[in-house]
């Protein structure tokens, strides 16, 4: 199909033109790479029927030629140097998770589902639930310090944390099982109230760190080889492996594929 060949190779803008614009939403991404938190937000405004611009999100580390820091122009830009950033018209830049959820709940299309749940029990829930998985000391920051390495170190690595790591990650895992389990005994398969909301989208998109994924959902490119191999090696660990269920998986296939773009438009060199 024309549609599969244009979204398998979408458009990247450079960081620097995707600040001058001033219209239109426009995101960073590592082309190729679904990086955690990029993806998440995607899928977000995939679910909000929010149009976007991708631009590049420069790599860490020191440019080989010029001898430069290779962020310090996002940093300039954003003050910090995390990934992804979010551009609205001429909007100051979200680099925090809940900013850029409560932007696209702004400027998503009205047809769309309300990620932000109006009652605010079902807010409490939707936010504690997403804070355990994305924020400081969340799943995502204990999987980032499973191993020693320069994104692991800047998430505060140490032999200690990271022994500490699977047992935290393993104990969301069985945190967000019991609330499926406890939503399907009264008939929903999303977990807050009756509807989806931003908490099944972050999670079914953060677990794919934890659980491998088909290429009907994740397409391997060359840049994301080793990620899947980090991502399937979780799977194994036995902390890990004790808890992950088939509820969670049907949950993730469910979500990913009714409201997130599947396969994952990535970028970058497919193969
Ligand atoms: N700032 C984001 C978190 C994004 C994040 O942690 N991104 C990681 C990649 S998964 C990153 O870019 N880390 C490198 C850095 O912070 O410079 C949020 O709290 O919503």
């Amino acid at each position: 199909m024309d549609n599969e060949k244009v979204s398998t190779s979408p458009k990247f803008v450079s960081l620097d033109e995707a600040a001058a614009m001033t219209e239109g939403t426009r995101i960073t991404f590592i082309p190729g790479v679904q990086a955690l938190y990029a993806e998440a937000l995607k899928n977000i405004c995939f679910a909000k029927g929010i149009p976007i611009i991708r631009a590049v999100h420069p790599l860490m580390g020191v440019d080989k030629e010029t001898g430069k820091d290779r962020q310090a122009r996002l940093y300039e830009l954003t003050s910090q140097t995390g990934l992804p950033t979010m551009f609205f018209n001429a909007e100051r830049p979200r680099n925090v998770w809940t900013e850029q959820l409560a932007l696209a709940e702004r400027i998503g299309s009205s047809s769309s589902p309300t990620l932000i749940p109006d009652n605010f029990q079902h807010r409490a829930e939707m936010y504690g639930l997403c804070a355990v998985v994305l924020s400081e000391d969340g799943m995502v920051w204990n999987m980032r310090i499973l191993n020693d390495g320069p994104l692991g170190r800047k998430y505060g690595y140490s032999e200690e944390a990271s022994t500490l790591a699977p047992g935290k990650i393993a104990e969301v895992i069985r945190l967000i099982d019991a609330c499926l389990e406890q939503q399907a005994s009264r008939g929903s398969r999303y977990l807050v109230g009756d509807s989806v909301t931003a908490a099944d989208i972050y999670w079914a998109t953060m677990s794919m760190s934890l659980m491998p994924t088909p290429p009907e959902i994740m397409p391997v490119t060359k840049q994301n080889q080793g990620m899947l191999k980090h991502f399937a090696s979780n799977a194994q660990r036995p902390e890990i492996a004790a808890v992950l269920s088939q509820r969670i998986e049907d949950h993730q296939r469910y979500i990913l594929t009714t409201y997130c773009e599947t396969p994952a438009v990535l970028g970058g060199d497919p193969l």
